[in-house]
């Protein structure tokens, strides 16, 4: 059975065309994935078709009415009965690696966006299973956020990347940013593809790999390092970078690197 999302939007053609190009597209095309909108419009009645009102107490932005949303969760959950509700919202956990991953053990999804200044609270009490953000910006609805939370979750649905990238390999995966790729040319504008790669030394250039995916993470993103369980040490990472010429370490993106990150 193909993994199910449902998005609940006032906008589903944003949602289809976002989801049109791509592995996810593909994946839809081979039945590994299914994607299906729901609109709250549907279960308007008045003539505007309203879907929000002003805030009780005052304030800025509309609130999008219980009532067509409520009829929009149900007709998702009568399709997919066992499906968390996932509603996107700045006040949600911010995703993860390890979320993503998690979601992608449930048989599907029904995504809820808001819009305007976001939804009635009882929604939440009553329907909603688990509340994400995608981080602390804000965003003008939960629309681009629940194509995030499609793309990272159906990495990792069996069959949905090719066998030629792995989610294990993932720089997340190992808690650490990608090391830098190269390709053809050899040499371009003065800077050359660093010798190891052509080695053909295969645990050589892993062992490479994983040396600049250190160091590229200690100057972009030292938060990382400590939550990494990563094996190799400090000392290696210093070592080896303190044997590069100034030439070599621009070519790796280290240019920024300094004595201190070391110490720090
Ligand atoms: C008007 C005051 N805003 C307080 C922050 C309320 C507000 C409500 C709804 C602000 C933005 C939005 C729309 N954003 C989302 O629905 C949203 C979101 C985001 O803004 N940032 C990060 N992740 C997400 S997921 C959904």
């Amino acid at each position: 059975m193909a993994f199910h999302f449902q998005v609940i939007t006032v906008f589903p053609e944003m949602i289809q065309a976002a989801m049109a190009a791509g592995v996810f597209s593909q994946a839809q095309k081979s039945s590994l994935l299914e994607l299906s909108c729901i609109n709250p419009r549907e279960f308007t009645t008045d003539v505007h078709r309203t879907v929000d009102d002003r805030p009780f107490g005052g304030g800025d932005g509309m609130i999008m009415l219980p009532e067509p949303l409520q009829k929009s969760i149900e007709k998702a959950k009568a399709q997919q009965p066992k499906a968390k509700v996932i509603y996107l919202s700045p006040q949600g956990k911010p995703l993860t690696h390890q979320k993503a991953q998690a979601l992608s053990q449930e048989s599907g999804l029904v995504l809820l966006c808001g819009r305007y200044g976001g939804i009635d609270q009882r929604i939440i009490n009553q329907f909603v299973d688990e509340e994400l953000s995608t981080g602390d910006y804000v965003i003008s609805g939960g629309e681009l956020a629940a194509c995030v939370v499609m793309d990272a979750v159906s990495r990792f649905v069996p069959g949905v990347l090719g066998h030629k990238d792995s989610v294990d390999k993932d720089s997340f995966a190992e808690g650490l940013l990608e090391h830098p790729n190269y390709t053809r040319p050899r040499e371009y504008q003065g800077e050359s593809v660093p010798e190891v790669l052509f080695s053909g030394h295969h645990k050589k250039i892993n062992e490479w790999k994983e040396l600049v995916s250190y160091l590229v993470t200690l100057q972009k993103r030292p938060d990382l390092i400590d939550k990494s369980k990563t094996q190799k040490t400090l000392k290696e990472a210093y070592k080896y970078w303190q044997g590069l010429s100034p030439q070599e370490r621009d070519t790796l993106g280290l240019k920024t690197l300094k004595d201190e990150d070391f110490h720090g």
